[in-house]
């Protein structure tokens, strides 16, 4: 018979070493105390335009950053979403960015991390370097039932992470009708209803919607003992308040109307995870949502504070099982991506609908996603 003792440390070391999956169920997994996560802080700024994309610049600074202008009425607001789609600047989402914007932040701020005599960095100070939108979607991962796949690769002892389109969202995306694409403008739209370059102007509806521009936070934060960098686009900022960000930052979303108790229960149940899980991430305390009917046209605004949703969707879901579900599943990858090599890339898939995450290894050279002209500025 095999001693109780061994047979214990083989039953933990089934689920926590060397696994070629990772389990998301059941709930009661991940429903413990909620983890440490540290306040995140903002530690710089850039923006986007149209020339950013591909080998293009970006700006180190907030020119895109916009001010939140809100109506006189915000429950009588008459915002028509689809004015001006014709004239929609839309990226190409053929072209995949993966994390080439954020890899030109870090080369643009060097001196935030230390250097060697030759100005070559030696290290980022962080585990992980990634999208805020990724971070999102595995935190969403026990609630929402979608596909994810997540390329990661170790370079310099950070562990990079750059999202992968699934089979499946690229069928959705490519097979959308004509109605399906003027909403997504609608979202766009909606922010240029309540935002403006300058403060003391008023929202300009008329100017082409151009969804290249952008303005991005950079943050730092720790989850338990995983250091995180990660960067997110903002929306706006708040006028008149005496919090510096990321405390001033507002997000801005759009919703159909709740015509039925079902919408408004399907609302808190499958969108608020979502949202609640992006904002808090960089610590935006609102979000403001346009309320739209089937037309486009929005008629009122709500606030939701941040730090109130997981209370009002209790009965859904628990920022705990998220947060300690990410945590564990940080703790994975960090015990399958073993080998410190910019060129090698793993892959972490979740499957719609599936109760784990597994891994591959990608060996198409075209998978690398961390480019010579970011690595080549790091010691050897
Ligand atoms: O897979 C992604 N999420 C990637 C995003 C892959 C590579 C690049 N990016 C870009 C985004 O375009 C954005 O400029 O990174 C930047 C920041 O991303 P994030 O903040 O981490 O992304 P997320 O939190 O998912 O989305 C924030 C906003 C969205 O607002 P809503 O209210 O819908 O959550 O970024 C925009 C969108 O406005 N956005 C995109 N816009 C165009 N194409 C895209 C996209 N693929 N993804 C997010
Ligand atoms: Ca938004």
């Amino acid at each position: 018979p095999v001693p109780s003792k061994v047979k214990k440390r083989e039953e933990t070391s089934k689920h926590h070493r060397n696994q070629s999956s990772f389990p998301i169920y059941p709930h009661s997994k991940y429903d413990y105390e909620f983890p440490h996560f540290a306040q995140p802080s903002e530690v710089g700024q850039f923006s986007l335009d149209q020339s950013s994309f591909g080998k293009g610049r970006i700006y180190n600074d907030a020119r895109k950053l916009k001010f939140y202008l809100p109506p006189k009425d915000t429950r009588r607001c008459n915002f028509d979403l689809g004015k001006g789609y014709k004239q929609f600047i839309k990226k190409d989402e053929d072209i995949k960015e993966r994390l080439d914007n954020l890899l030109k932040w870090i080369l643009e701020n060097k001196e935030l991390f230390p250097l060697n005599e030759d100005g070559l960095i030696e290290s980022l100070k962080s585990d992980f370097v990634m999208w805020r939108g990724h971070l999102t979607k595995i935190l969403c991962t026990p609630y929402i039932k979608d596909s994810w796949a997540m390329a990661v690769s170790l370079f310099h002892g950070t562990y990079f992470m750059s999202e992968v389109e699934t089979e499946e969202n690229e069928k959705r995306r490519k097979e959308m009708n004509e109605r399906e694409k003027e909403m997504t403008y609608w979202g766009y739209k909606f922010e240029q209803y309540v935002t403006s370059a300058k403060k003391d102007e008023n929202p300009n509806t008329s100017e082409p919607v151009d969804n290249h521009d952008a303005f991005c936070s950079v943050i730092r934060s720790s989850l338990k003992k995983h250091q995180l960098l990660y960067s997110g686009e903002v929306d706006c900022i708040l006028a008149e308040s005496i919090k510096k960000p990321p405390g001033n930052y507002v997000e801005l979303k759009t919703s159909r109307e709740w015509y039925t108790q079902r919408n408004e229960d399907n609302f808190y149940r499958f969108k608020l995870i979502k949202w609640w899980a992006q904002s808090f991430l960089v610590g935006i305390p609102e979000v403001i949502c346009g309320f739209r009917d089937d037309d486009g046209i929005v008629n009122r605004l709500k606030t939701f504070p941040t730090f109130e949703m997981a209370k009002q969707a209790k009965r859904y879901w628990s920022g705990a099982v998220a947060f300690n579900f990410c945590e564990q599943f940080l703790n994975f990858v960090k015990e399958v991506v073993t080998v410190d090599d910019a060129k090698k890339v793993y892959l972490f898939e979740r499957k719609p609908n599936s109760s784990e995450v597994t891994f591959r290894v990608l060996e198409d050279p075209a998978d690398i996603f961390l480019p010579d002209w970011f690595t080549s500025n790091f010691t050897t």
